[in-house]
This record gives structure tokens, sequence and C-alpha cells, in this order.
């Protein structure tokens, strides 16, 4: 017998498959969907097809639309969301995150493309929502290990497949408020958008080892998009480049 403790609650999200991917979850363990209601930041532009059609997701901007989150609902929990949650939010409502990285490390924005560049843990984490990114109590979390073949892509699938699997144990013990959390070993570190986009131009006359040229071009491999480029000094046109890694045992 489930004894939902929170019962108004906000799923704020701005990716597409997780959230599709959640209320698929919803399904598999019995919660109707009448407890949630979902949202998205202004910049994001997608429905979700098997939402119901009584639910629809609300357009939210923290700037300016945090204040009616209060008392509306008793929790939140960020699947993704983009925007930061202000403090005065957090500390009139339980907020939540699923962040797709092992805190404390590689904190921030696209983690997994830094833990192949530096070697720091991945997984997943799911947090209690404190005042600085990616830094709450954890309430449950796993690692993945890299692959010598891992691109960006290949490690983010495992990593959003895992945040499911998280989310599939912690999700009902979240709502009847039955869970216990530990704080992160240390402060770790925190990567920004600026700091990925500072990879993305390659420097060729830069001197490395190819081991650290491959990680740097399968840390930056993630279809369907274009990161790292050089520009053909010929034409002035940018070339993106991509890798493609396959083990022997790939081919039997
Ligand atoms: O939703 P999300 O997977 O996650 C990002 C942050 O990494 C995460 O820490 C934060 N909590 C969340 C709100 O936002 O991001 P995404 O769907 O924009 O990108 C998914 C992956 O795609 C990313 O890990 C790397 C790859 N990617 C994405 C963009 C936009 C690229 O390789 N290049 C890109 O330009």
């Amino acid at each position: 017998m489930i004894n939902l403790i929170f019962k108004k609650v906000l799923i704020f999200s701005d990716n597409a498959e997780l959230c599709s991917r959640f209320i698929a979850l919803c399904d598999d363990l019995n919660l109707k969907l009448d407890h949630f209601e979902f949202a998205k930041s202004p910049q994001s532009d997608f429905e979700i097809e098997t939402l119901p059609n009584e639910k629809s997701i609300s357009i939210i901007s923290m700037k300016n639309g945090w204040e009616e989150l209060v008392g509306k609902f008793d929790l939140i929990i960020s699947i993704h969301c983009k925007q930061l949650f202000p403090e005065d939010l957090i500390r009139e409502v339980k907020c939540i995150n699923i962040h797709p990285g092992f805190n404390p490390y590689n904190r921030g924005w696209f983690p997994q493309v830094f833990s192949i560049l530096n070697g720091k843990p991945v997984g997943a984490t799911v947090h209690e929502i404190d005042e600085q990114l990616d830094h709450g109590p954890i309430i449950a979390q796993e690692e993945i290990k890299i692959t010598k073949t891992d691109t960006s892509s290949s490690l983010y699938n495992k990593i959003i497949d895992l945040e499911i699997e998280l989310l599939r144990d912690c999700l009902i013990p979240i709502l009847e408020n039955n869970y216990e959390t530990r704080k992160p070993i240390a402060e770790g570190n925190i990567n920004y958008k600026s700091d990925f986009n500072e990879l993305l131009e390659l420097d060729l006359s830069k001197k490395q080892t190819i081991g650290e040229t491959i990680d740097l071009l399968r840390a930056l491999t993630h279809e369907p998009y274009k990161n790292a480029c050089f520009i053909d000094e010929d034409t002035g046109e940018r070339i993106y480049v991509n890798v493609n890694l396959s083990k022997e045992a790939d081919d039997v």
C-alpha cells in the first residue's frame, strides 16, 4: 500500500525523451498521473505525445513564475530542467533533481563529456536541490564505467537508462517522503556551457598524444550534434569531426 505524502507534484523537464520515459515509468509503477503536473522552460518547444489529453505542459520561467509554484506544489522534481531554481523557491518547496552525472564530480554541464576527458567518475544522481548546482544531499546514485570505445553519445544513452532505473527504485520512496540522504563526499568540480564551448574549436597545430586526441574527439562525438571542428584554411569553412570506435569483437 503506497502512502503518498507528496500529492501535488510538479515535474519540471526540458528533456522530451526523459519526460516521456518518466510517464511510462509511472505506468510501470502503477502511479496515477493525477498526482503530477508538468512544466518546461520557455526555450523548450517539445510536446509529449503520451501525455493524456487532460494534461498539458505549462511553460514556466523561474524569473517571474516561481512564486506561483509556492503553495500550489509540495514537491518539484527537476528532470533536466535547464533553469536554476531560485533560493527562495527551494526554501519554501522541497525540490529534487535528477542529474546525468556522479556527484560531486563534473557537476553542471554535460558531465560525460568532461569525464571522458578528466577521468572523473560519471553516472547518475538523484539529489535534493540546495542553493548550489548539483550539490545537495544525495538520495540515490550509481556510477557507470567508461569503456575505451565510449563516445559522448554512447555514454549518455547509458546514463539516461540509469537515470530511469534510479527513479524506478526511488520515486515511490520520494513521494512517500521515506528515504535517506547522504552528503556528497566532497565539493567536487563544476563545468559550465562555456567550458564545453571552449573545447569545440580544434587547434590543428597543438602538440598532444594520440591518446589525448582520441579522448578529445570521442568526448565531442555526439550525433546529431556538430561539435569538434577546425577551419579549412583554403575555403574558410568549418569542417566538423566525429570519431567511430569499435572493438575487434564487434566485427564477428
Ligand atoms: O538535458 P541534458 O541531457 O542535460 C543538461 C546538462 O548536462 C545537465 O547537467 C543539466 N542538469 C540539464 C538541465 O541540461 O542536455 P541536452 O539534452 O541539451 O544534451 C544532451 C547531450 O547532448 C549532452 O550531454 C551532450 C550532447 N550535446 C548537446 C548539445 C546541445 C552535444 O554534444 N552538443 C550540443 O550542442
